[in-house]
């Protein structure tokens, strides 16, 4: 009686495991996101810049993005204007290749928090909601800090 109880409840316990486990299909269309970090928010300022590194298994698309920090997170390009560093939304979003890195860095590609709730100091996290054209919606918890100098920093700097 008791060993049949216990069962019933390690069977219960798996079900409950394997339906809160989201395991794609096999073959299913997946992006992996690592290094998700986005930078302390400056002084009065409730915007701020997040960067991460992407990976689709299949040609995919990151269309929209959401956070519990921010009111409004947008995917943003970096281009150089009249000599000037300008960023502008994508609004189309951002193509991802089949098996190539999609780096979001400082002076690159990048997604801006608008409406940042309250301020980010080093320490704190960010969780984005990340949503694809084919791929499942990713979340991640972006680590708050200040991001490394990156190759396009410092291509804007000569
Ligand atoms: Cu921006």
């Amino acid at each position: 009686m008791n060993r049949a109880l216990i069962s019933a409840a390690a069977l219960l316990l798996l079900a409950a495991c394997n339906s809160g486990e989201r395991a794609p299909e096999p073959g299913a269309p997946t992006v992996t996101v690592a290094d998700a970090l986005c930078r302390p928010t400056p002084r009065g300022r409730q915007t701020t810049g997040c960067y991460m590194t992407l990976t689709a298994s299949g040609p995919d698309r990151l269309i929209s993005v959401e956070s519990p920090e921010a009111n409004i997170v947008q995917i943003h390009e970096s281009r150089m204007e009249s000599n000037m560093m300008m960023m502008q939304q994508l609004r189309d979003g951002l193509p991802l290749a089949a098996g190539q890195a999609a780096v979001l860095a400082p002076g690159g590609n990048h997604l801006m928090l608008l409406g940042v709730k309250e301020p980010l100091a080093a320490g704190d996290t960010v969780t984005l909601k990340l949503t694809f054209e084919t791929a499942a919606p990713v979340e991640v918890t972006a680590a708050v800090a200040q991001p490394a100098a990156s190759e396009y920093d410092q291509a804007a700097a000569h």
